[in-house]
């Protein structure tokens, strides 16, 4: 499979102006380079370009940005299908996190078509389970997985496509929870590997527990990655940081696990702001991690299974 890079400077989703700046972040990082010298076929599809904007309001006041986010949505569902339909792996260069309101709706598109389940993982010190009525920020990038999981009072968006069911949704990382999300996801059947979990249990049982299910169902998996879900002292180029997160070896070993399953079909990196960053190292670890989603170990052994 080829790997489609998409820049999506999508800064709309919350406040802290740099996000996007992001996609320019990655590639002076060398991510494409990095990906060819695993032995990819790469693309840099450039960036996406946000369409001319709506006058679409919201009942909330707070909620910022609102007519940039849907533009955002519609250009990147469209990217995100497209580039599945033509049998290539998007990895979403972001961009913050409402970048997943769009680019999870081009794979939900694209699993329905194919008539495959689609499965999220949603890697993230945040639920992100907002709607635009119950966020308390304002900021859109707190709701994307209430798009996808299909919570009704998104307002002005076009309905989520074929919204994903919470039992085909897993988080990890979390440790940072709204009173409203909270209420709302006690509804949802969803894996909530929170950093509770992850300090009692280890990344590979739960991780194992998910990926089993995605295999047996032939599904197809997209992947979110939040800067925020890595510790800030080794991820410091985030606008949300929240300490107590994964560590180097526990996101490198997510991304491995993921790789040796073969499963995932599409990947967001957001949230990575160049600005706050300590001369580029949060970028050149997202880069790293990319480098062991797609192959890079360090000792090729001849059987090594994990199922
Ligand atoms: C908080 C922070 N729950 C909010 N959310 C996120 O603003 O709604 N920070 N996603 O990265
Ligand atoms: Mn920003
Ligand atoms: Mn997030
Ligand atoms: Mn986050």
């Amino acid at each position: 499979t080829g790997i489609s890079l998409i820049g999506a400077p999508v800064d709309s989703g919350q406040r802290n102006r740099g996000c996007l700046m992001g996609p320019a972040a990655y590639r002076v990082a060398r991510l494409a380079e990095s990906l060819h010298d695993l032995g990819h076929q790469v693309r840099d599809l450039g960036d996406l370009v946000l369409p001319p904007l709506s006058g679409a309001t919201c009942t909330n006041p707070a909620v910022d940005q609102l007519p940039e986010t849907l533009g955002w949505t519609q250009v990147l569902s469209d990217s995100v299908a497209a580039e599945l339909s033509a049998g290539q792996l998007p990895i979403i260069m972001g961009g913050d996190h409402a970048l997943a309101l769009g680019s999870v709706s081009g794979a939900a598109r694209h699993a329905a078509a194919a008539g495959r389940p689609l499965f999220l993982l949603w890697l993230d010190a945040h639920t992100d389970f907002h709607t635009p009525l119950s966020t308390v920020s304002g900021n859109l990038h707190g709701t994307p997985v209430a798009y996808i999981a299909g919570r009704q009072d998104f307002d002005a968006f076009p309905p989520f496509p074929a919204p994903i069911p919470g039992e085909r949704i897993c988080m990890f990382g979390i440790r940072s929870v709204d009173p409203a999300e909270h209420a709302a996801l006690l509804k949802f059947d969803i894996a909530i590997n929170d950093m509770r979990v992850l300090d009692e249990q280890g990344v590979v049982a739960p991780l194992r527990a998910f990926l089993d299910k995605v295999r047996a169902a032939n599904g197809m998996l997209h992947v979110s990655l939040d800067v925020d879900f890595l510790d800030p002292s080794i991820a410091p180029a985030v606008g949300t940081t929240v300490p107590g997160g994964a560590t180097f070896r526990e996101a490198h070993l997510v991304c491995e696990l993921l790789h040796e399953s073969g499963l995932m079909t599409s990947l967001d990196l957001v949230e990575l702001n160049p600005f706050l960053d300590e001369r580029g190292r949060t970028a050149k670890l997202m880069v790293d991690l990319v480098g062991s989603l797609m192959g890079r170990k360090v000792f090729d052994r001849v059987t090594r299974s994990f199922t």
